[in-house]
């Protein structure tokens, strides 16, 4: 049977998986939603056959016919959420981050612990990305050799209104930590912000952008140019520096015209557009995980062991000093 799938959060993100589990992929329906702002929850609703409304979370899980949930609130609302999904022993796909600090993702990875078995899939969608596919597979092959440097750069047109500087590393490099856990296989040891002057055209407070270095467990360094407020487009690169060569993603260049006016491509605006294909899979795969009883991806240590190196960046970011990551031992649950 096709899997009742509970929308929580009907943004920008919510509203775009609504569309994807209603048009994209296979084997899911959107039973229900809900949004704090029932009133957009409703109209979202509206939009797809037999899907219930609620302005409340609880009362979305509870509605007849959810099977599953995916958690598109803003990331203060997940611990809550995550533990009502766990109480219910549904399959949770949840946006990242997994919860905004350490302790927090402690509880959550507590709660699927007594639970027994994994329920959690967190949305690291980079992992699903043919691109950084791809690069796994090499970095994996080990014909480059060893990996001993990666430079990434991480780039958004604007953020929401809401957006603080933290948010810079919770939110935004977040993402970065994934990557480099997932493709380096090493856990980061520590971190370090600097920032440049900011951009006069950033929103006043926000100190935008912030160069960040990873130090991992193997020795591996990691840098990131996190710029938010970029103006230009949504880009997302990666270099690895490996011992025999280097390797190169998300240089955009799938179409390059020549015309009068010179030659070049275009860029995209947003996550939505660039990782189209990368959300398609993510949902795509967690909704044949449910139906099978089983769960695949990113899992709830992999939200919380970034969220631990969260922290550290964020203290990073304030003290201007190298901060070294506090990370629980790895319970076997998650091996
Ligand atoms: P958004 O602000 O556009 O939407 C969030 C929605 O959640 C709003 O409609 C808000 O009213 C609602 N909401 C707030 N608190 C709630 C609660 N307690 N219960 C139910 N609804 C609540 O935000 P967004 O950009 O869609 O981000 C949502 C989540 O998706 C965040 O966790 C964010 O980090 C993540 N995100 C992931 C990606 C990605 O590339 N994977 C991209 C953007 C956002
Ligand atoms: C946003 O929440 C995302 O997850 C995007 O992928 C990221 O590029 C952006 O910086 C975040 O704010």
């Amino acid at each position: 049977p096709s899997l009742g799938v509970a929308v929580i959060g009907t943004g920008a993100m919510g509203a775009d998986h609504v569309r994807r589990i209603d048009q994209v992929i296979s084997g899911a329906h959107v039973a229900a939603v809900a949004d704090l702002d029932e009133a957009r929850a409703r109209r979202l609703a509206d939009t797809v056959d037999g899907c219930t409304a609620y302005g409340d979370a609880a009362e979305a899980l509870a509605a007849p016919g959810v099977d599953a949930v995916l958690l598109a609130s803003p990331g203060p609302a997940h611990e809550e959420q995550l533990l009502a999904a766990l109480a219910r022993d549904l399959p949770v796909l949840c946006e990242k981050p997994l919860t905004p600090d350490a302790e927090s993702a402690l509880r959550v990875l507590d709660a699927e612990r007594k639970l027994g078995r994994r329920r959690i899939q967190v949305g690291f969608m980079r992992r699903f990305d043919s691109e950084f596919r791809k690069l796994k597979r090499l970095l994996e092959g080990g014909t480059l050799g060893r990996p001993l440097l990666m430079h990434c750069r991480h780039r958004n047109v604007k953020v929401h209104d809401y957006f603080t500087t933290s948010m810079l590393i919770s939110d935004s490099v977040v993402h970065e930590m994934d990557c480099a856990r997932w493709l380096l296989e090493q856990e980061i040891a520590a971190i370090t912000v600097v920032r440049p002057r900011p951009s006069s055209l950033a929103p006043d407070g926000l100190e935008d952008p912030q160069v960040v270095l990873f130090e991992t467990t193997e020795g591996a360094v990691v840098t990131v140019e996190m710029f938010a407020t970029c103006g230009f487009g949504y880009q997302v690169q990666a270099e690895a520096v490996c011992e025999r060569g280097t390797a190169r993603i998300g240089e955009g260049h799938d179409l390059l015209v020549n015309s009068p006016a010179g030659w070049g491509g275009e860029i995209p605006q947003d996550f939505i557009a660039r990782f189209a294909d990368a959300y398609d899979l993510e949902v795509q795969e967690w909704v044949d995980a449910a139906r099978a009883d089983r769960t695949t991806g990113p899992t709830a240590w992999d939200g919380y062991a970034a969220a631990a190196v969260c922290a550290a960046g964020i203290e990073a970011q304030r003290t201007g000093q190298r901060t070294a990551v506090e990370l629980v031992e790895r319970p076997d649950f998650y091996a």
